[in-house]
């Protein structure tokens, strides 16, 4: 594009833009001329605008819309088959000390990287249209709402955002009536067009920068158009840059579910969940309880924002407005709430099968295999094909509010209290069914050395532990011991008798036998039920040098045919010897910290060895 026609685009957009807020307008202009798009689209939200935008998609060939009648108003992607996750070795956290991003992330100097982001983004958006997205996470009328706003080249991820957070005009209006500070998000596939190119139906680069400028609270991302690397409101903004908001200003952006449960008597809990990934948080979210009279509710299903409330308490706030949920393994079987929501439409597949009747098929989705589906490679796919169907992270991308078990406070700008904390990981052996923390330090402690076995899906050896703390080692956006540190300040900040208790959890242990020791899905209810009668301060618990588990007789196992309250035994045993091992491995991991692990950790863990006579 010649230097006249840039110049054309600056002055179009200075005379059409939808905003007198001052700050946004510069950024958006300094962002037009350094990616030179063709043209500048602001995105007001409306569903006229994303039926346009959908439509050309489909003519595109980036979409396929899918059978009306099964998928209302539902399309399908194909990605790349080189873009197909969230790429972490390409996620830098760019503050001014690299002891500021600490041991977990990758780090690199803003004067460095500054030069290379400022030459991929030079011209990066040539031929193609700059959609601007205005947005907020959490509600828009909460007391401090938190905007953003991401410029991106991609009309997917324009679709897919209007899923997954609050957009348009609305939160625009909003955020200039306060003058108000946004997250800036730039984001572009990286594959500019020049005149003559015919477009490709996936376009992104080979090289990818997922950038975060914490002290900017700034996000910059190249090459990539999938899911948390594209969609910037989710991981990037509502997990490492607000986990770094959060440390400045005294609350918490953590990687959690969170659940609302109502009892028999009509008494309220809400729960929040850490759990890595293939640790079944999904389920959790929408779990359907197995015991009688017990109702659960969904709040959130991947995000926690918690904040210290009026009178001390720790409030959750869900940012997200969708769920971006990984298609295989969730079925009519397994999560029937989750397919109800996504069956009912409104939703964008991304590298799932399709059937030949128009519909989306994935791994788990029905007991059933269908007899022919083209895979999400396009090639013809039969169950003796030997390949999977649906990429391993495929995803549905569907507007919460279809889940039927929305909790109606989902929409609540103050959030809901947090009565328990879950932190669950996969392990075989070592880690009871459940443990309930003996203080808030001791459960932090417990999230600190959170662990879970790397599966056959993953590269290199299964069933090696993997440290994840607070299921957050991607998300952290600062050093990891101050994260740490920053988690145990919030009880001198809170009143410490409205403290969530904290809870580790472990749906996958086996018996010596082999098989598993608890049955788990919707019997995760019953572990759920024995955490809320220990907050009532009803349900018996026996003391263990790691903590506080069930008595055989603690727990509700009603209606279960053959699992006994000596199997429970088993399932929450505490094995010296193994928890020797295990120690050893704790202190390999803490010793990565280096010095700025908290020393009340170090206390816990030296309290630890003791307790096990180690
Ligand atoms: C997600 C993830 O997409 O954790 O939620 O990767
Ligand atoms: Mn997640």
């Amino acid at each position: 594009m010649s230097e006249r026609s840039d110049q054309t685009v600056l002055d179009a957009e200075r005379q059409t833009a939808p905003t007198t807020h001052a700050k946004l307008l510069a950024w958006v202009g300094d962002i037009v001329e350094l990616t030179q798009p063709e043209s500048v689209h602001w995105i007001d939200g409306s569903q006229q605008e994303v039926d346009r935008l959908t439509g050309e998609l489909v003519d595109a060939g980036t979409l396929v819309r899918l059978n009306e009648a099964k998928f209302p108003n539902s399309f399908a992607a194909f990605s790349d088959p080189k873009d197909v996750a969230r790429v972490e070795e390409r996620t830098f956290i760019c503050s001014q000390e690299k002891q500021d991003a600490g041991f977990t992330n990758n780090w690199m100097d803003p004067q460095e990287m500054k030069p290379i982001l400022q030459d991929r983004f030079s011209g990066s958006m040539r031929g193609r249209t700059m959609y601007v997205i205005p947005f907020v996470m959490g509600p828009l009328d909460a007391e401090h709402p938190q905007f953003g706003v991401e410029v991106t080249d991609s009309a997917y991820v324009v679709a897919s955002m209007r899923i997954m957070a609050r957009i348009g005009d609305d939160v625009l209006a909003k955020m200039e009536a306060s003058d108000a500070f946004f997250v800036p998000a730039v984001h572009s596939v990286g594959a500019p067009l020049e005149s003559g190119d015919t477009d490709v139906a996936w376009p992104c680069n080979p090289e990818k920068w997922i950038v975060h400028f914490p002290e900017e609270r700034a996000i910059w991302s190249y090459g990539s158009g999938y899911g948390g690397n594209a969609l910037l409101g989710k991981k990037c903004f509502a997990l490492r840059i607000a986990s770094v908001m959060g440390r400045d200003e005294g609350w918490l952006a953590e990687h959690m579910l969170i659940l609302k449960l109502t009892s028999p008597e009509g008494k309220s809990y809400n729960v929040a969940g850490a759990f890595p990934s293939a640790c079944g948080k999904t389920n959790l979210a929408l779990l359907e309880p197995s015991i009688k009279g017990w109702k659960a509710e969904t709040l959130g299903d991947d995000i926690n924002w918690m904040r210290i409330g009026k009178e001390g308490e720790l409030r959750g706030v869900n940012p997200e407005y969708g769920l971006f949920g990984v298609a295989p393994g969730t079925g009519w079987s397994t999560n029937p709430n989750a397919m109800r929501a996504i069956t009912k439409g409104n939703s964008i597949f991304t590298n799932v099968a399709l059937t030949d009747d128009g519909g989306v098929w994935w791994e788990g989705m029905t007991d059933d295999v269908p007899e022919h589906l083209t895979d999400w490679l396009g090639n013809d796919w039969t169950p003796g094909s030997g390949t999977k169907a649906a990429h391993p992270n495929s995803r549905f991308c569907t507007p919460i509010d279809q889940l039927d078990m929305l909790s109606e406070e989902f929409h609540n700008p103050e959030g809901v209290e947090i009565h328990a904390i879950l932190f669950g990981g996969r392990r075989k052996t070592t880690i009871p069914l459940v443990t309930e923390a003996s203080s808030w330090t001791n459960g932090i402690f417990m999230g600190s050395t959170l662990s879970s076995e790397t599966t056959a899906a993953a590269a290199g050896a299964v069933g090696r532990v993997r440290r994840d703390p607070m299921a957050m080692l991607p998300f952290i956006g600062y050093d990891a011991g101050d994260y740490l540190r920053h988690w145990d300040s919030i009880e001198s900040k809170a009143d410490p008798s409205r403290l969530p208790r904290i809870f580790l959890v472990n749906w996958f242990r086996r018996t010596p036998e082999g098989g598993f020791a608890w049955p788990g899905f919707s019997d995760n209810s019953r572990v759920l039920k024995w955490i809320v009668e220990r907050i009532e301060g009803t349900a018996d618990a026996r003391e263990t040098p790691i903590g506080k588990v069930p008595t055989g007789e603690s727990m509700d196992l009603s209606g279960l045919d053959s699992f006994t309250a000596e199997d429970l035994e088993v399932a929450v045993t505490v094995d010296p010897e193994e928890w020797k091992q295990e120690l050893a491995d704790i202190e390999e991991w803490y010793a990565k910290f280096g010095p700025s692990l908290p020393q009340s950790l170090q206390d816990e863990l030296a309290g630890l060895k003791q307790r096990l006579g180690a």
